[in-house]
């Protein structure tokens, strides 16, 4: 008896986790976020001409007149995922009124322009998504306070820079230590024990309670 009630569970078990095995196959999962240091070059990232690689860190600049100048990664967001930060070094020369360069970041789906700086009037953001502070040498950090929502899926994060269409201005935007924090979560592997113990100890208090 005892041992045909184990059997049940433990198929039950194996065809629940067949069953979500085959759910999660059925969207490719990427790799997390990689090179966010941009130590030796863009490896990982994808780019348009007008973006390089610099001393350790990326640089957009404009490369044609009216034209985008793109960096992004697809990547998975983890289990877990609590916040994305960057950091961000604006230089910008030259007399460019009424021209106006426009650098923003977006984590898709969800977080279009998050981040929106544009030469004449400066960044703007929602201070209850996202937290600016200035980290020293000209450099700031940009933080999307909680990309919650997103994790477990796989995600876009994309920075760009549109050039304005007469080029008095010309501005560059070093960027550099794209990073995910995580708070800590169970391993799927942990889950599944914890339902198995949880299933076992209710099985053994049934037939006590028959007893
Ligand atoms: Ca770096
Ligand atoms: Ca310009």
């Amino acid at each position: 008896m005892m041992k045909t009630c184990f059997h049940k569970f433990f198929v039950t078990a194996i065809m629940l986790g067949m069953v979500l095995t085959g759910t999660s196959q059925a969207m490719p999962i990427l790799d997390e976020l990689t090179n966010g240091t941009f130590d030796s070059d863009l490896t990982s990232w994808t780019y348009s001409i007008g973006v390089g690689w610099y001393s350790g860190h990326a640089v957009l600049v404009e490369h044609d007149n009216g034209e985008t100048s793109l960096l992004s990664q697809d990547f998975f967001l983890p289990e877990g995922a609590q916040e994305l930060s960057f950091e961000i070094n604006f230089t910008v020369e030259g007399e460019g009124f009424p021209d106006t360069d426009v650098f923003t970041a977006s984590l898709l789906p969800g977080y279009s322009d998050f981040y929106y700086w544009d030469s004449d009037v400066g960044d703007l953001y929602d201070t209850a998504d996202v937290m600016v502070a200035d980290i020293g040498d000209g450099w700031q950090r940009v933080t999307l306070l909680d990309v919650s929502s997103l994790a477990g899926t796989n995600v876009t994060l994309a920075f760009s820079l549109l050039s304005d269409t007469t080029d008095n201005l010309i501005t560059s935007v070093d960027l550099d230590n794209v990073k995910i924090s995580t708070t800590v979560v169970p391993a799927p592997g942990a889950i599944v024990l914890g339902f198995i113990g949880t299933g076992l100890v209710g099985v053994f208090s049934r037939r006590k309670k028959v007893r």
